[in-house]
């Protein structure tokens, strides 16, 4: 009470805040569709308070070593299931700082288009057992008589797929193949659709396919340690996580208004499924896509940035 009273008097006295750079906030955008238009919407806010905004294209891993290092400014979804490692890794050389966490709770993890199960093509899904006697209806011409799991870019998780079936006991019915792009996980989706032939995808939420029907397949549970990379065998799915925001060590420096907006802002599973929908389901640009998000989102933002 008597800390907010001396708050208002000093503003009230005019004195200035602390005033943001005019040096450009560095924004990278990775290869998924809610990753880039969030890029913009928060460039988009940056820009409102006055800022200077720049874009860059960043490897989704890499990145953290280029916040610590200041080459990019602020990374504004890191997924806990893909990017944790990565994250506390830098944070651990020093230079990044955990900026909060988003209200979407996420989850990174294989699956199936949910007709698949209603259509009878692996009964007992989603529980992961059910993959031991289904392989057959998940075959493809590159797949070598096995059933594929097409897994994203090799970019975002090295081999844990590969090494995920070997350790439950499935790599000789099952085979990972790596997707070149989101959108070829999207072209598979309506492929296998139009052929009705069973298709497992590596797929997350939040994302446009919330909307659209996708059931995740239920492995043994994530746990600390269970992954080979944490010195476990791997024979686990993925943890329910958290969706962070990171930024370089100096940004609450050098942007204070912007580092102030950005370490409030926090978008929920809806909202980030919307951005996702507005290029993968309508077909926009992502600067597009961010511009309109922005416009019609006013009462979801406004306050954080003043
Ligand atoms: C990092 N991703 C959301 C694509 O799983």
């Amino acid at each position: 009470m008597v800390l907010a009273g001396c708050v208002s008097l000093l503003s009230a006295t005019g004195v200035a805040k602390a005033k943001d750079s005019t040096a450009p906030i560095i924004i990278p955008t990775h290869n998924w569709s809610s990753q880039i238009v969030m890029a913009h919407v928060i460039g988009g806010m940056f820009e409102s308070m006055g800022n200077n905004v720049e874009y860059v294209p960043a490897d989704s891993q890499a990145v953290y070593e280029s916040i610590r290092n200041g080459d990019v400014t602020i990374s504004h979804e890191v997924w806990q299931s893909t990017f944790g490692g990565s994250f506390y890794n830098a944070m651990s050389e020093g230079g990044l700082i955990d900026a909060g966490t988003h209200a979407a709770t996420t989850l990174e993890e294989m699956g199936v288009p949910t007709w698949v199960i209603d259509e009878g093509l692996c009964p007992g899904l989603p529980n992961w057992e059910a993959l031991k006697d289904c392989s057959a209806n998940f075959t493809t011409p590159d797949s070598d008589g096995k059933g594929r799991w097409l897994e994203g870019p090799q970019s975002w998780h090295g081999d844990l797929m590969p090494v995920r079936l070997k350790a439950l006991g499935l790599a000789d019915k099952w085979v990972v193949k790596f997707a070149g792009g989101a959108d070829a996980l999207w072209t598979e989706l309506a492929s296998a659709k139009k052929e009705g032939r069973g298709t497992v995808i590596f797929n997350w939420t939040p994302n446009f396919t919330d909307a659209t029907g996708f059931t995740f397949i239920e492995f043994p549970p994530y746990t600390d340690g269970c992954r080979v990379a944490d010195g476990g065998d791997g024979s686990c799915g993925s943890p329910v996580g958290w969706l962070k925001k990171a930024a370089n060590y100096k940004f609450p420096k050098t942007h204070p208004a912007a580092y102030k907006a950005f370490s409030k802002l926090s978008f929920t599973t809806t909202q980030i499924g919307q951005m996702a929908a507005l290029v993968d389901t309508d077909k926009m640009d992502h600067k597009d896509a961010g511009a309109k998000w922005l416009a019609e989102n006013k009462d979801v933002w406004t306050d954080w940035t003043k």
